[in-house]
């Protein structure tokens, strides 16, 4: 689909249910927002589906946004959900009844009857305004507020390679029709809590480093968090520490989730962090993604390494 064939339909229906992804991020809620906002602004239905792990920090975006899971019918819409085993588990069974999945990485894996893809998009939120504008809804400060932190969540406040232009002008736009943009790097990038430095004196005692540093893992056990008192929202972004270590090009952080062990991997060139985690069923982009393998953390980690020692990585 385009820009303008989305919009089209978008326009075309009058009541809409937002789905959003599992360990809901900036992007995806953000996005779920600015949509929700903009199709009530044109006179339409649209309610968020309630996602049980959204944390109270991005919670504040969709006041009155969130609808009743249970009584809500209408078109279903998909926002940065990837594929469709990346949906709530709750909603599993609406994977084959979502009519239209917009999202922005390039490992898309198609299961709603239309597909927005915009890979060039550093955030799906900017593919959000870009629809915001083909309808002609005028940008209010609320949704340029939900906008601005899905930008700034998925660029790192605008400092990876994913951030062009665009996503400046976009993030511009925000700012100039109101977007609290202070609040939000504070809220999401500068501050950070006790039980989130100590997890990370931990993890920098605890880092395993290959290839002269070059490769970084890190495994981040549930009786680590329990101990330092780590909640969800402490662990914003937590994937992301290995590669911020000087030297590291290859970044893995290891946790314990409900359905096995989460690998969020991030990279810079040449490692393509989506191809190497398409080896554990996972994608995501380039620099940042992610998979889920079925097992506990030492045999997700062995599995890691082995993959990693057959690419040259470690
Ligand atoms: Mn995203």
């Amino acid at each position: 689909m385009t820009i303008r064939k989305t919009a089209d339909f978008l326009l075309s229906n009058n009541d809409y249910l937002i789905l959003t992804h599992r360990r809901p991020d900036g992007d995806t809620v953000g996005s779920a927002c600015a949509l929700c906002r903009g199709l009530r602004a044109l006179g339409k239905r649209a309610q968020i589906l309630p996602n049980p792990e959204l944390t109270p920090r991005l919670a504040v975006l969709a006041e009155g946004l969130i609808g009743d899971a249970e009584t809500a019918g209408g078109c279903v819409i998909s926002v940065d959900v990837a594929a469709q085993g990346l949906l709530p588990a709750r909603y599993a069974h609406l994977a084959d009844e979502t009519q239209l999945s917009i999202d922005h990485h390039g490992s898309h894996r198609a299961f709603a009857k239309q597909t927005l893809v915009s890979a060039d998009a550093a955030a799906c939120g900017e593919v959000i305004l870009a629809l915001l504008d083909a309808m002609e809804v005028p940008l209010t400060e609320a949704i340029a507020e939900a906008l601005y932190v899905a930008l700034s969540t998925d660029t790192g406040c605008f400092r990876y390679g994913n951030t062009t232009g665009s996503t400046l002008r976009a993030a511009a736009r925000c700012l100039e029709a109101g977007a609290d943009t202070l609040r939000w790097n504070r809220v999401l990038f500068l501050e950070k809590s006790l039980p989130r430095l100590r997890l990370e004196a931990y993890l920098t005692q605890h880092a395993e480093f290959y290839r002269e540093g070059r490769t970084a893992l890190c495994l981040l056990p549930d009786a680590v968090l329990k101990e330092f008192g780590v909640d969800e929202a402490d662990l914003d972004d937590i994937s992301g520490f290995p590669r911020d270590i000087a030297g590291v090009e290859l970044g893995m952080m290891l946790r314990t989730v409900s359905d096995g062990t989460k690998i969020s991997l991030r990279t810079y060139a040449p490692w393509n962090a989506s191809d190497i985690c398409a080896n554990w069923g996972g994608g995501g982009h380039p620099a940042a993604a992610g998979a889920t393998l079925p097992c506990s953390l030492e045999e997700a980690r062995k599995t890691v390494l082995e993959t990693l020692e057959r690419l040259g990585a470690i």
